[in-house]
């Protein structure tokens, strides 16, 4: 399995996140990234490259071009204030106020952003970009006819939306792989993400589209971030009618119902769709032990829903999302893969 991934990484590191009123070491730190490449080359899986240049052909196609320059200046327009810290909005266009750009830095923070745990500092959008390139290369390998390949992506992707950033996210690297792979050649893709968390910017970038089925796995708006996207009733709008699913799962929620029975229905509307390509989101905050997530799943299940991915039959591309166990975030994301390779 070919491996993408980019030291440009850890260009993006903020020393703080909002988190229960203070300002904590950020969760998604680049250590997640050391500890799956350390666990990928102990498992033998060895075929590690570098990303191509970043193709903005298709991030174009997902993301507004008033975003992609929001997030190109950000750190600059926040600097020339002489504020002291890293870039956090502190304002936001809430119900009934105007839903316009505004020039001032702090504004345009609060547009843009969809939770404010997630900073920008001076490497943000070079590591972005680097991990949507991360995405794309990964995606040519699938497009050349590899039936599979690891998108080692940092920051993550499934939060950002069209014009959004927040929950550690600020490009939506699998909505750009997805993009991608229909720009190639494929018809129908499948984008199914795992990620404990519901992915809303994904959701929300196809959900009136019928090219790309999304369906998530995710713990139930009323209880889990990002609180405001997720709920069953959500199946897609005009044209992408019937072309989303959710699959919202209450606190302490284990395999048997994970794997047993959501992943499973979802595995059966995949198949009835027939997609030419299946993009997983792959996060790995629904194990047992993730300090900010509540699902029950143990590092043997990993391995065992890997397997019933590859009994899918079509090729996968995997796209890394979360997961904050750091000390197990490699064995848990490479069991998915190891056992993707023995289904
Ligand atoms: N009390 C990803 O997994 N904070 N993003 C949640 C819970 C934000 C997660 C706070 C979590 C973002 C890609
Ligand atoms: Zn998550």
């Amino acid at each position: 399995m070919k491996i993408v991934r980019s030291e440009a990484h850890r260009l993006h590191f903020p020393k703080g996140e909002l988190y229960g009123g203070v300002l904590v070491r950020p969760f998604e730190c680049p250590e997640r990234w050391d500890y799956i490449m350390q666990r990928l080359s102990e498992q033998g899986l060895q075929q590690v490259v570098d990303p191509p240049p970043l193709d903005m052909t298709p991030v174009r196609k997902i993301h507004g071009e008033d975003f992609l320059s929001f997030l190109a200046e950000a750190w600059a327009l926040w600097e020339a204030e002489n504020y002291a810290g890293e870039a956090i909005p502190s304002v936001i266009p809430a119900r009934r106020m105007r839903q316009k750009a505004p020039r001032h830095i702090d504004g345009k923070l609060g547009f843009y952003c969809m939770a404010i745990e997630t900073a920008i500092t001076s490497g943000t959008w070079e590591a972005a970009q680097s991990s949507a390139a991360c995405a794309l290369g990964a995606q040519r390998y699938i497009a050349a006819g590899e039936p599979h390949a690891f998108a080692l992506c940092r920051p993550p992707g499934h939060h950002a939306g069209k014009d959004l950033y927040g929950g550690y996210c600020f490009l939506n690297n699998a909505a750009i792989a997805a993009q991608a792979c229909l720009d190639s050649g494929a018809a129908r893709v499948a984008l199914l993400d795992v990620d404990f968390h519901h992915g809303n910017g994904s959701q929300d970038i196809f959900y009136e589209r019928d090219d790309v089925y999304y369906l998530s796995l995710h713990g139930q708006p009323q209880d889990a971030f990002p609180h405001f996207l997720g709920y069953a009733d959500e199946s897609g709008a005009g044209p992408g009618e019937g072309f989303n699913r959710n699959y919202p799962l209450a606190p302490g929620t284990a395999y048997d119902v994970w794997g047993g029975q959501a992943l499973e229905d979802a595995c059966k509307r995949i198949s009835r769709y027939a997609p030419d390509v299946l993009v997983v989101s792959l996060g790995v905050d629904t194990f047992e032990h993730d300090p900010i997530s509540f699902f029950k799943l143990t590092s043997t299940d990993f391995s065992v829903y890997g397997e019933r991915l590859a009994k899918l039959r079509v090729p996968t591309l995997f796209i890394m999302e979360g997961g904050y166990a750091v000390s197990e975030i490699g064995t848990n994301t490479v069991n998915v893969l190891t056992g993707f390779l023995q289904g």
